[in-house]
């Protein structure tokens, strides 16, 4: 045990949550495989055969593992709202935008006019705290930074990528490469070692500095061959972010678990399961074995999850499809670095996990979706294999999964990169015309027909957008989806260079049957694998994520969420969490309306990017006054049908959301519903939803509403 162990074990040792709280208990660990010879099945020799765990010594795989004092290394401390010194000297670890202020004139960077259109002056002006004046820096290879404006999501950029002195400097596209990236590569440096640090902006392609020439208002900015003047200094101010607040949310302590939340469920009971993969803090390793880090986490305790080690189902969950199930149990099929066609179920009646029948094809990074009858669509997941891919549908009663041979990959991978890892992850949704609606990652929208036999339809291009792996996608009203975020490259930043993440936002609506594409305002903030979320108001959050698109890596964390309001298509950024959530981090929407936020890493032993912990954030809405309460429900309704509901207090509408699982910033389950309604006072009469196009079959979290405030949740099975 190094020396940052045991300080990790003395920090641990020091916090206020007790070890006793950890218990990590090996359930089922002695029971037999019992039905199944799929083929990573190798019975109880595999899972029984001892490992050489992280911390040196050897242990046997079904023994208590004391997991967590491990993980307690809080490596991270956050920077936000402090400028780094190191900027153009390597990777930064900020998530913030600053403001550029000029040493000789004590004047701010800003497109002029505040403008959105390409070609505005990126001119001087009086320092303020619009977003015209907010840039963020994100880097595009080591020390070269895209320097784009808040309210814009658009480059500064020396006009025509120009070379020559005296070449003044606009507004345009923050173009990936080609023509239109020249002249939009920025390098820092700074100069002296003053405080506050003051930098020069050197233009990657001519050498030139960024400079105003004097102090006049609006003056324009050009490049000049680089001296140490003042008018060549710029001073970074970093612009705070929202605080803690009724008006911005608040966030909880954070909260320790046995092992990193990387997939997550929020089950029928009101609790949460979390699982892992083979290991408590690395996917990889010499010697994988097929079991996986589970927790079980109620947020009505937050300060006593417990841990398990599931060895019987012999199935390494790591990067799965998941999905909920028409009776609240969760699946999980496929996933694990070696390639699974293993299924598992998890039935939070029994808090057990057994096996199911395996897929036809060993999955890696595939979607599983709950499609209208119940049964379980699973799609991709076959980059590493170089399997088909093609889709296979899970007969939850006969317990089969069946080729549905026309549900090819074809038209995803199409077109795709390498980096695109386009076989990953693929988003797919129920639309209301029963059909599976795939809007990315691929900007080449699909239609899925699962019936006979399968067929792939286009669904059109999603507008203007790029390929967009790890973006957000919720369905956050009936056949009406928000598109955010993503990046073209997949787990790049590790080699010499880094993609700036998406801002591109977009609402797709398929209500009418064809995908109808509406670009709507920028996120405010650069994200790649963060999660959204939709809130019982019918406002989506998204939070965590980073600004580039590198796996395991804190560099470049997006504390600060955003709240998405559909009545305006506009932003509003919320108060920052504590912790970044990069890869491998979950968002679920709780029964009570708050957000349990978590997880990011399994990079490797003891990397600081392993965030084994939750938070929880109570959104706006939950300080807005009393909140309506909903005394009685049925516990399951059926399709069509129209249901009574006693509530007290203000209620002003209802709304439905299904009880959702996610991984990798991928949730199938997620939607969002109004609910009509009538009566007045104690007693209402609600109309369930129609069918299982609208509503797949499952149980969902009832809310009342006083307007924006919700009630605590009913759960209500719908079938
Ligand atoms: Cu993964």
């Amino acid at each position: 045990m190094g020396i940052e162990r045991a300080l990790d074990w003395e920090m641990f040792g020091a916090a206020a949550v007790g070890l006793s709280l950890f218990a990590v208990t090996a359930i089922c660990a002695n029971v037999a495989v019992a039905h199944d010879t799929g083929p990573n099945s190798m019975g109880m020799d595999k899972a029984t055969r001892p490992l050489e765990h992280s911390n040196g010594s050897s242990v046997a795989t079904n023994d208590p593992i004391p997991v967590l004092a491990l993980l307690q290394s809080p490596h991270f401390v956050p920077s936000l709202g402090v400028t780094p010194a190191a900027f153009g000297t390597g990777r930064k670890d900020v998530g913030v935008y600053h403001r550029l202020r000029s040493v000789s004139s004590g004047l701010c960077l800003d497109v002029l006019g505040g403008s959105s259109n390409n070609g505005s002056a990126i001119v001087q002006f009086t320092c303020h705290s619009g977003e015209a004046q907010q840039w963020y820096f994100g880097q595009v290879s080591s020390g070269n930074y895209q320097l784009s404006a808040k309210h814009s999501a658009k480059c500064m950029r020396v006009e025509g990528g120009s070379t020559a002195a005296g070449a003044l400097l606009s507004q345009q596209v923050c173009a990936r490469d080609g023509a239109g990236f020249s002249g939009t590569r920025f390098i820092p440096r700074r100069v002296g070692t003053t405080t506050p640090a003051k930098y020069q902006l050197r233009t990657h392609s001519a050498g030139m500095c960024l400079q105003v020439p004097d102090s006049t208002l609006k003056a324009r900015a050009v490049q000049q061959p680089c001296t140490t003047a003042s008018s060549f200094l710029w001073t970074f101010e970093p612009v705070a972010p929202p605080s803690q607040s009724d008006v911005n949310g608040r966030w909880s302590p954070v909260y320790p678990l046995p092992s990193i939340p990387s997939a997550a469920a929020l089950l029928p009971n009101r609790k949460v399961i979390t699982w892992s993969t083979w290991n408590a803090e690395t996917f990889g390793g010499s010697d994988p074995v097929d079991r996986t880090y589970t927790v079980l986490f109620d947020p009505r305790n937050p300060t006593a999850p417990t841990g398990s080690i599931i060895t019987h189902t012999d199935h390494n969950m790591f990067c799965p499809g998941t999905a909920m199930l028409a009776d609240g149990r969760l699946v999980v099929n496929g996933g694990d670095e070696k390639k699974s066609a293993v299924t598992s179920i998890y039935d939070y009646r029994s808090n057990t996990w057994s096996r199911a029948a395996s897929m036809n094809e060993e999955r890696w990074y595939n979607t599983s979706v709950t499609v209208p009858d119940g049964d379980v669509f699973t799609l991709g997941g076959n980059r590493t294999s170089r399997l088909s891919g093609t889709g296979e549908i899970w007969d939850w009663l006969a317990n089969t999964w069946n080729w549905v041979p026309g549900a090819v990959m074809d038209p995803i991978v199409s077109g795709a990169t390498k980096e695109n890892r386009a076989q990953e992850h693929p988003r797919l949704f129920v639309a209301p015309n029963g059909k599976l609606f795939l809007p990315g990652p691929t900007p080449n929208m699909q239609w899925y027909d699962i019936g006979s036999g399968g067929s792939v339809k286009s669904a059109g291009r999603r507008g203007d957008d790029e390929f967009s792996q790890n973006d957000v996608t919720v369905p956050f009203d009936v056949g009406k989806l928000l598109k955010t975020g993503g990046n073209p490259m997949y787990n790049f930043g590790t080699e010499d260079g880094y993609w700036p993440s998406s801002r591109n936002s977009y609402v797709i609506d398929v209500s009418s049957g064809s995908a109808v594409v509406t670009k709507i305002a920028p996120m405010k903030y650069p994200r790649t694998f963060a999660n959204g979320v939709v809130l019982p108001n019918g406002q989506v959050l998204v939070v965590g994520g980073l600004d580039n698109g590198a796996g395991f890596s804190d560099d470049g964390a997006i504390l600060v969420p955003e709240l998405f309001d559909p009545a305006t298509n506009s932003w509003t950024e919320l108060a920052p969490m504590a912790k970044p959530r990069p890869y491998h981090s979950v968002a679920l929407l709780l029964d009570d309306g708050r957000v349990l936020v978590g997880g990011g890493g399994l990079c490797r032993y003891d990397c600081p990017e392993n965030h084994p912990d939750v938070q929880i954030f109570s959104p706006p809405y939950l300080f807005k006054g009393p909140r309506p309460v909903i005394q009685s429900a049925p516990s399951s309704v059926a399709y069509g049908s129209t249901f009574n509901v006693s509530t007290m207090g203000t209620v002003t509408g209802f709304a439905l959301i299904r009880m959702s699982s996610v991984s990798h910033s991928t949730n199938t389950d997620q939607r969002y519903m109004r609910l009509a309604s009538s009566g007045s006072g104690a007693t209402r009469t609600i109309s369930a939803p129609s069918s299982g196009n609208v509503a797949p079959p499952g149980f969902y979290l009832l809310f009342a509403l006083d307007g924006d405030v919700p009630s605590k949740a009913a759960v209500v099975q719908i079938k």
